[in-house]
């Protein structure tokens, strides 16, 4: 039983064509339908033609990152009822195309967050960066977020302004762009306007309150990805601790056990994502495959290096704080004992060779993940012959 080896591909318009992905070495993509707006109903007919697209380079299409959740019924206001209801219906139009997981995941208004994301690595390649200072000075002096200085300590707060006071006027533009970048697979970005208004709609939502949102959006969706015969997978947060005073409540083992058996099923899982989770030093992320790794649906592998201060940048694949060694074969372990085959994706990657003079989507570069991926596929034949011999 080997992992279904895969890479994201944006669609069409992807700089990284599916035949790149195809070279280097995948069987499949997973994809979304990025120009239907969230919220919408995915058509059959808007999925059978992705499909076809990807079948015609040869590949398969089983996993969907993301299908994404409104945020109406992440803060339950409006019409957040007849969102779930398309949300239903788009589960039903996958599943009758054939397709088997659904990532998704339930951080308010902003997916990913890096305040970098070409971040020099002593090679020259380019990283994503989380640096906590430099994201405080982002929060402080130029969003001026009303009450942020009531959430870091003092220390905090004048290693942000130092470090605000040296940055160049350049520097806090690209800051600001890396910032406020919208999500994956868009070009959106918001303004530093539109970012404080959302954040005020989120008052009152504390970490608790969009727990129950969350449960209740899934005692609604998982029985009906069980009979289109769908497995859900949540992202966690990244990073995985609440920014700009917004709860985020998929974060550590405790919240993914909670949401796991707030609605038992075998199509309430988890996208588990060893970059985002391994981002806390108190994960245990082999711990966790032990314990959760029947729930684990779909899988993202990558690896940061990070330090006590909350900054953290993407290590290669096998490099970093996380023991990819010990990851991958607790992976291969629970694959035989579930006999089943989780798909994988080489998360991100560094930008690197002839992609540094290419523009991609941040950390989805051709060639930093296929090294990814060919270090991650070289590491699981070698810890699965061992263990068959
Ligand atoms: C970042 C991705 C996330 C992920 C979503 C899933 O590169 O891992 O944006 O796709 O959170 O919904």
């Amino acid at each position: 039983m080997q992992m279904e080896q895969t890479m994201r591909w944006f669609g069409p318009q992807d700089p990284v064509s599916l035949w790149d992905i195809r070279q280097a070495g995948c069987t499949g993509v997973v994809t979304a339908l990025h120009h239907i707006p969230v919220g919408n109903v995915w058509t059959i007919e808007e999925i059978n033609k992705r499909k076809s697209l990807v079948q015609e380079a040869g590949l398969t299409w089983t996993v969907i990152e993301s299908l994404p959740v409104h945020e109406d019924i992440k803060k339950q206001v409006n019409g957040y009822d007849e969102y779930i209801e398309n949300y239903k219906q788009s589960l039903r139009n996958v599943g009758a195309c054939g397709l088997k997981v659904v990532t998704y995941n339930f951080m308010p208004i902003l997916d990913w967050m890096r305040t970098d994301i070409s971040y020099e690595m002593p090679d020259k390649s380019r990283a994503l960066y989380f640096e906590k200072a430099a994201f405080i000075a982002f929060d402080l002096f130029i969003l001026k977020r009303p009450g942020a200085e009531l959430e870091y300590s003092k220390e905090q707060v004048e290693k942000a302004a130092d470090r605000f006071e040296k940055m160049g006027s350049e520097e806090k533009e690209t800051l600001y762009r890396n910032t406020l970048l919208g999500l994956p697979g868009s070009e959106e970005r918001f303004t530093e306007e539109q970012i404080l208004a959302a954040l005020k709609t989120y008052e009152g939502i504390d970490a608790a309150r969009l727990k129950e949102h969350l449960f209740y959006f899934l005692r609604q969706v998982i029985p009906v990805a069980e009979e289109a015969g769908l497995q859900m997978a949540i992202h966690p947060d990244d990073p995985p601790y609440p920014i700009l005073g917004l709860p985020r409540i998929v974060s550590t083992e405790q919240d993914a056990r909670e949401l796991v058996n707030a609605v038992p099923s075998p199509a309430n899982g988890l996208c588990f994502c060893t970059g985002s989770y391994g981002a806390r030093a108190d994960n245990d992320l082999t711990g966790m495959i032990q314990r959760l790794g029947d729930h684990i649906h779909f899988l993202h592998l990558r690896n940061t290096k990070r330090d006590d201060e909350g900054n953290f940048y993407e290590a290669d694949h096998l490099a970093g704080d996380s023991d990819m060694y010990a990851v991958v074969k607790e992976l291969v372990i629970l694959m035989k004992k579930r006999k089943v085959s989780i798909p994988m994706r080489p998360d991100h990657g560094h930008q690197m060779l002839d992609d540094l003079k290419k523009t991609t989507y941040p950390g989805y570069s051709a060639i930093g993940r296929l090294r990814g991926l060919a270090e991650l596929r070289g590491l699981e034949l070698g810890i699965s012959r061992s263990i068959a011999e």
